[in-house]
């Protein structure tokens, strides 16, 4: 059987340049989302286009009930996962802490880190029989840095940056790789979910710059993942060439 990689947000930005990436390299995948009708367009388009199967998995992954009903019941041979994209996660609001929703905070600490989390524990335990393993986790500049009114998010993505780390002690007896990207100022629906559904407010982010689009990032993972055995990137920062820090941005 040919490699899996399961991706999770696949349904868009990142997570679906991803898909296209390693359908195109032979891989079979396991893709993973809330929205169903767009992860099976994505699939059947994938699957006939590369001849590669393609498991899909409708399921929140801040619910770790049935993230785990839905991901263990799979069967074994699509248990041998090669590489682990932890991708799915998304920011809300941007306001002062004082005046952050706090159901917004839940949304982001629950996906971002408690939804990788949970995805982690299962998929690693399928990994460690193998003594082998990719896992790949989306961090963010936003968690190298902190930026005005990002307090949370950014919060989340600092939580990313230690597990990575961490994940890299806990599995280094294991042969499991662990390899943390961190993108600057992507133009995908991130900016449109964040501010819920303000689709002017969003196009503002990227006016007047070139950002990176999903591919560049999506370009990067397969650079991290297509390296040889003995070698593994820990962590890579990616910034528009517009971009020298969360908030220094030549507008031109
Ligand atoms: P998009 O909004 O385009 O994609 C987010 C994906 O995550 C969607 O496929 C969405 O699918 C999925 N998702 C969100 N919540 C859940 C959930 N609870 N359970 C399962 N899937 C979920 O954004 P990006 O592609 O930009 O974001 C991907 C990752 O990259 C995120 O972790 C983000 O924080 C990070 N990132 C983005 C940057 C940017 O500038 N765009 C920069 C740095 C990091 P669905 O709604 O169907 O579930
Ligand atoms: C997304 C990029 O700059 O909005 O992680 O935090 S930013």
């Amino acid at each position: 059987m040919s490699k899996i990689a399961l991706i999770t947000g696949a349904t868009s930005g990142i997570g679906e340049a991803c898909a296209h990436t390693f359908a195109q390299q032979g891989y079979n995948l396991i893709l993973l989302a809330r929205r169903e009708d767009r992860l099976a367009k994505i699939a059947h388009h994938l699957e006939d286009k590369y001849a590669i199967t393609i498991n899909q998995v409708i399921a929140d992954v801040r619910d770790k009930e049935n993230l785990s009903a839905t991901l263990e019941v799979l069967p074994e041979e699509w248990k041998k996962v090669d590489i682990l994209i932890n991708n799915a996660g998304l920011s809300q609001g941007l306001d002062p802490l004082d005046k952050g929703d706090t159901n917004d905070w839940d949304t982001m600490i629950d996906t971002n880190v408690k939804g990788l989390l949970y995805v982690t524990k299962i998929v690693s335990n399928w990994m460690i029989p193998n003594h082998s393993g990719h896992i790949i986790n989306i961090g963010s500049i936003a968690g190298k840095e902190v930026y005005p009114n990002g307090n949370v998010y950014c919060a989340s993505k600092h939580a990313v940056d230690a597990l990575s780390k961490a994940m890299r002690i806990d599995f280094l007896p294991h042969g499991i790789k662990v390899t943390e990207i961190n993108p600057g100022m992507v133009e995908t629906e991130f900016s449109v979910v964040r501010f819920k559904g303000d689709e002017d407010r969003a196009k503002k982010v990227y006016e007047n710059l070139e950002p990176l689009i999903a591919d560049d990032i999506a370009d990067a993972i397969w650079y991290a993942v297509s390296r040889p055995k003995h070698v593994n990137i820990n962590d890579m920062l990616i910034m528009p060439t517009v971009q020298a820090t969360a908030t220094i941005i030549n507008r031109g």
